[in-house]
This record gives structure tokens, C-alpha cells and sequence, in this order.
């Protein structure tokens, strides 16, 4: 399993963690997304078939691009 923490300076609440934890979450092979509101990090932890690059494109299509 695979795992990155990103900042994600878009996160200004807990609508947008919950927003971004339901998109990633769909992502076939995603396991966990945990984040924190105050840090505005997010911590992804997933296995094929996905794979970082589609998750940053989700993150970035959702509205919350990652750093
Ligand atoms: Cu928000």
C-alpha cells in the first residue's frame, strides 16, 4: 500500500474535508483519506489500480488541488 500527506491550501473547512474525502474515496483502490482542517494536510493512503497521479487529478478536478 502507498500513501502521501499533501497540502492542500484550499481546505477552509470541514465541508471541503468531507467533500474531499467523498470524491478521493470513489476511486477504485483508494483505502483511507484522513485530513485535518486546521493543518490543511491530507493524508491518502491507497493501492492499484489507483495511483497518485489520479488521485491529484480528482483533488484538482473537486476544486482542492494539492501542492
Ligand atoms: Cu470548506
Amino acid at each position: 500500500m502507498e500513501s502521501k500527506t499533501v497540502n492542500i491550501p484550499k481546505i477552509s473547512c470541514g465541508h471541503c474535508l468531507m467533500n474531499i474525502k467523498r470524491e478521493v474515496s470513489e476511486l477504485p483502490g483508494v483505502q483511507s483519506v484522513e485530513g485535518d482542517v486546521a493543518t490543511k494536510k491530507v493524508t491518502v493512503q491507497w493501492e492499484a489500480p489507483a495511483t497518485w497521479d489520479k488521485i491529484a487529478e480528482t483533488l484538482k478536478d473537486a476544486g482542492y488541488p494539492a501542492e
